[in-house]
């Protein structure tokens, strides 16, 4: 086997191994819940339920302060070490180097995807995207990941696009989208199914886990449904 096809095995070998830790990645910061306590908490049961990823994602009106977001985001970070829950940082690299989080998650409007890329060497770096010249411009720039979305009505995200759907993620990889691809907004366990069945790798969602009323049981099923349809593929 020549160097160039020895490499893109491996690649093929980690993006695989990403796309199983992505599956059930649970995204929120304190102003998703009733208080930084209940954040923790909530977390905490998320783990205890399966989740596989945890993405910091601390914004919105009444958002903590850069100590107290330093304290919280450390505190997440350990529950998730102990868990062994894959922990990402939103749109904050310098909160990320302090971590030394596993990675990074931007937007479309962060910064450049190029800087990130450069400053966030040796890290996970997911990066949201709407329509497939987002995905092509991110992967082209090093994206390990592409966060896809909203693919239902969210009401989590004020400024959210308007809904893209399941048929999406066809679209990204008969586009030659080959990076693991992770659905996002409006998602519950009712509609998880269908996301990874129309071709996701993992399911992100804030709402359905961070306003459960049982968030261990709901990760837990959620868990349970996103690997049952991954099973049928
Ligand atoms: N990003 P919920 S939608 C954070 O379309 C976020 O990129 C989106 O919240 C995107 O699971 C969204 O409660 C909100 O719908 C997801």
């Amino acid at each position: 086997m020549n160097i160039a096809s020895e490499e893109s095995l491996v690649n093929a070998r980690s993006r695989t191994c990403l796309a199983q830790t992505l599956s059930l990645y649970y995204v929120a910061g304190t102003t998703n819940c009733e208080s930084p306590e209940s954040f923790m908490e909530i977390l905490i049961q998320a783990c205890k339920g399966g989740i596989t990823t945890f993405q910091f994602r601390e914004k919105g009106t009444n958002c903590l302060n850069s100590r107290q977001r330093i304290q919280i985001a450390e505190a997440a970070k350990n529950v998730c070490r102990q868990y062994g829950v894959l922990f990402i940082v939103n749109d904050d690299l310098a909160l990320m180097k302090e971590l030394d989080a596993d990675g990074l998650h931007v937007g479309q409007t962060d910064g450049s995807l190029d800087v990130f890329r450069r400053e966030t060497k040796g890290k996970i770096l997911g990066v949201s995207t709407h329509t497939l010249l987002e995905a092509e411009d991110a992967v082209t720039r090093g994206a390990d990941y592409v966060g896809v979305g909203p693919i239902f009505q969210t009401y989590t995200k004020p400024d959210a696009k308007e809904p893209v759907g399941t048929g999406i993620f066809s679209l990204f990889r008969e586009n030659n989208i080959m990076v693991p691809m992770v659905g996002i907004g409006g998602i519950t366990k009712d509609n998880a199914a269908s996301v990874v069945k129309g071709g996701a790798d993992g399911v992100a969602l804030i709402s359905a886990i961070s306003e459960a009323e049982h968030p261990l049981e709901t990760s837990r099923e959620l868990l349970r449904t996103i690997l049952q349809a991954k099973k049928k593929l």
